[in-house]
């Protein structure tokens, strides 16, 4: 008798703590997520470990630069992890240029009147020049203006640029991509009012963004939607927003205008296919939050790279891959430049550099 009280205690107290568990990370998860279908890429994507064949730039001295610029003159910047912009100088010398502290600097610009803008997913827009460091938009809509991704110049001065997510911050990100809700947005700054609008809300982690070589629209990058839009800029234009380019091969990161007016997407490959699963079930998805191990496990930005061409109607020429993240992975910019690619990642010590004459 006394075994069966004791077995019976031993399941109450058994199912008590599965329960109390289950009720704990749902009560205090911190997303409240959707089901999440991804699409299934509309351009036949053949691996070619065209991204194997970089040169590395700056490699030991860049903490997972994530996104990369570079001035009429030649001179590259980037902006690292711990804090700091640092340069590339014609003559092959890299230069700590200027200390702006913090983890959290994600996309840069060049600007008309010298120096770079980059956004500070912690401080806002910080205008960078060889004289100061001037954080240039901080609030707005009332508010604490937080994880600022990508930004670009128009010629009037205005700054267009994302934040990536309202509600999450930069080192939450993917907990975003679980939640699959529309926190993103679009923003402008004029730099005559020194106000700050919004263009776009609801975006699907709003993140590069860049302009049209007539600078009549700008795209910006939806990650999780795997999809960029088209945000006209004309007064006369009726539909503002179209989608550009959908079902991309990838989650698009930042966006770069090349020199031949077609574009450059870094594509994340944050869903690895055998996990897909996880994005259609709500409460697998609490569950995977419960336990920060299991977030970074099913996350595969860190096991390949791509990058894709596009045209001005939204078609892909070419996409560059490195299927296994032999020399990189999660390469979340490229920029052409001068006959090359440079590409920014944000789990690399180094830029990665490709001759576009071998492709
Ligand atoms: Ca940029
Ligand atoms: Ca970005």
């Amino acid at each position: 008798m006394d075994l069966v009280r004791l077995l019976s205690t031993f399941s109450s107290f058994l199912i008590a703590c599965v329960l109390g568990l289950g009720l704990n990370i749902l009560f205090f998860s911190p997303i409240s997520p959707d089901i999440l279908e991804f699409p299934s890429p509309t351009f036949p994507v053949e691996s070619n470990s065209k991204l194997q064949e970089v040169t590395k730039l700056g490699e030991g001295l860049l903490v997972k630069p994530e996104d990369v610029a570079i001035d009429k003159s030649g001179i590259l910047y980037t902006a690292t992890r711990d804090g700091w912009v640092k340069r590339l100088h014609n003559n092959g010398s890299w230069e700590n240029w200027k200390f702006i502290g913090g983890e959290s600097l994600l996309g840069i610009t060049t600007s008309r009147n010298g120096g770079i803008i980059a956004c500070d997913a912690d401080k806002g827009l910080v205008k960078v020049t060889d004289d100061e460091v001037t954080v240039i938009a901080s609030q707005y809509e009332g508010g604490k203006l937080r994880f600022a991704d990508d930004v670009v110049e128009g010629s009037d001065g205005s700054l267009y640029f994302s934040v990536a997510s309202t509600k999450f911050g930069f080192h939450d990100w993917f907990l975003d991509v679980l939640e699959g809700k529309s926190h993103g947005q679009l923003l402008k700054y004029d730099p005559e009012s020194n106000q700050v609008s919004i263009l776009l809300d609801n975006l699907g982690f709003a993140n590069g963004v860049t302009l049209s070589p007539l600078q009549d629209y700008l795209i910006i990058c939806e990650s999780w939607r795997f999809r960029c839009l088209k945000y006209w800029l004309k007064e006369e234009m009726k539909v503002k927003t179209e989608v550009f380019i959908d079902n991309l091969p990838g989650a698009p990161d930042n966006i770069n205008l090349a020199p031949d007016g077609t574009f450059w997407i870094s594509l994340i490959q944050i869903i690895p296919s055998r996990l897909k699963f996880v994005h259609r079930s709500k409460l697998l998805k609490h569950l995977v939050v419960a336990f920060p191990g299991l977030v970074n496990k099913i996350n595969g930005a860190y096991k390949k790279a791509m990058v894709a061409k596009v045209d001005t109607d939204g078609k892909i020429i070419k996409v560059l891959d490195d299927p296994t993240g032999k020399v990189m992975s999660f390469v979340t910019s490229a920029l052409e430049f001068e006959g090359h690619l440079y590409l920014g990642t944000l789990n690399c010590d180094f830029i990665g550099k490709l001759p576009l004459g071998i492709i």
